[in-house]
């Protein structure tokens, strides 16, 4: 017993030289309200159980621990929010020497909330309800949890003069389908598309390589008068702008924005809220790249009731045994590919295979052929690749 308050004393003295360089508890605003935020049942049950057993071990009061949501991520600090409080959270000593110390935005947590202390003690990361994971790394990676309990994806490329490219798109959906997440489509940037016309050209491929079931919201933020291109997304099906997105992220909704950097993710989110909250960066001029501006993982309550977490703009987003999220994204494919003759059929030159004989039908479009075997044998491609030691 005596041992573990000794590290427990090591641990948080230095934490809190860490911390010092963190924003400040008043920069937090624009959190979402503690009710807005809802722990599943498991969840809750999870913290009674946690709270009790550690109430026991550590000889408190059981009236210390309490429930609460990881709102913000800087650099791997956590900030917790609470039903009576908001506080930066360090790593118990008796999480840190376990595998799963690692909390992700989102996370419902068991805090220890000492008597006279400013901050809270990170006890127990509690069971998800999904996971947005990232491999990183390549073949010897690991995996990297974006948000944890997230239950829609909003997915943000950039328009520009040339056609939309759809691989971001159709990974991105695969990635968050394989989570248990939904996933919307979010096209920023619509001004930059180069006319109604365009923007109308660019929707309909999404629409044909992720298929219908997918929204898609299309915005222009840096246009002053964009009604015509929102007419031409409406009259393409699609949602238009901060209104588009408020309908899809309903009170109670807990979603993320995921996208490249110089995607404007912040931009979008700032939109919403209707003041600069976020900090924003322009790209650079010679490739549209983004300078990696927003660098911590922050939710914020936006006006619908909704929750939106803005990221850090991703780099890559490699699959890797994402079999389950293709199969969601494609269903009508991996369908007719239970029925090639080859098992392991890769639906380009096989004989007998259904795939392509689903294609000569037309029961789907080239488009979204070409996106699903070209993923397909990337994941053919990374497991053979991985390192075994990493799967497990
Ligand atoms: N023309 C135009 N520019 C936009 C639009 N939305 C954002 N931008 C610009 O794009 C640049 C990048 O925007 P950010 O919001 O910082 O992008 P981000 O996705 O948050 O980037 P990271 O934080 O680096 O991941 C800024 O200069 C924005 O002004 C838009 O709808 N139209
Ligand atoms: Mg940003
Ligand atoms: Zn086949």
């Amino acid at each position: 017993m005596k041992k573990r308050v000794q590290n427990r004393h090591k641990h948080s003295q230095s934490a809190g030289r860490a911390q010092a360089t963190l924003p400040a508890l008043s920069s937090l605003e624009g959190i979402p309200a503690f009710e807005s935020l809802e722990a599943t049942e498991e969840q809750r049950s999870a913290f009674a159980e946690a709270s009790r057993r550690l109430a026991a071990e550590e000889v408190a009061d059981p009236a210390e621990y309490e429930l609460g949501c990881v709102v913000r991520l800087d650099r791997g600090f956590p900030a917790v929010l609470t039903e009576r409080r908001l506080a930066r959270a360090e790593f118990a000593a008796g999480i840190t020497k376990e595998r799963f110390s690692k909390a992700a935005v989102g996370d419902w947590v068991c805090v220890r909330c000492p008597e006279g202390h400013d901050g809270v003690l990170l006890e127990e990361i509690l069971p998800r309800r999904s996971a947005l994971e990232r491999w990183r790394g390549g073949t010897r990676g690991e995996k990297q949890t974006l948000a944890a309990n997230v239950g829609l994806v909003l997915v943000a490329q950039a328009l520009g003069p040339e056609p939309v490219i759809c691989d971001r798109l159709v990974r991105s959906a695969v990635v968050v389908r394989d989570c248990g997440a939904q996933v919307a489509c979010v096209l920023t940037k619509a001004d930059r598309a180069g006319g109604d016309a365009r923007l109308a050209e660019d929707i309909d491929r999404v629409r044909q390589v992720l298929g219908e079931k997918v929204p898609i919201v299309a915005c222009a933020l840096g246009e002053k008068d964009s009604s015509e291109l929102a007419a031409c997304a409406r009259a393409k099906g699609a949602g238009w702008g901060e209104e588009g997105i408020l309908s899809l992220v309903s009170p109670g909704t807990v979603a993320c924005i995921l996208g490249e950097s110089g995607a404007g993710k912040s931009t979008l989110l700032n939109a919403l809220l209707g003041r600069n909250l976020l900090k924003t960066g322009a790209v650079r001029s010679s490739d549209d790249a983004g300078r990696h501006t927003t660098v911590s993982r922050r939710m914020v309550a936006i006006p619908s009731g909704g929750t939106i977490v803005d990221m850090p703009g991703i780099r890559s987003l490699p699959l890797v045994g994402h079999e389950r999220g293709l199969a969601k994204v494609f269903p009508e494919i991996a369908d007719a590919a239970r029925s090639c003759r080859f098992r392991d059929c890769t639906h380009t030159h096989e004989p007998g295979c259904a795939v392509r004989e689903a294609l000569a039908e037309g029961a789907f479009c080239q488009e979204r052929y070409d996106a699903y075997v070209a993923l397909a044998q990337e994941m053919r491609r990374s497991e053979e690749t991985l390192d075994p030691d990493i799967v497990l």
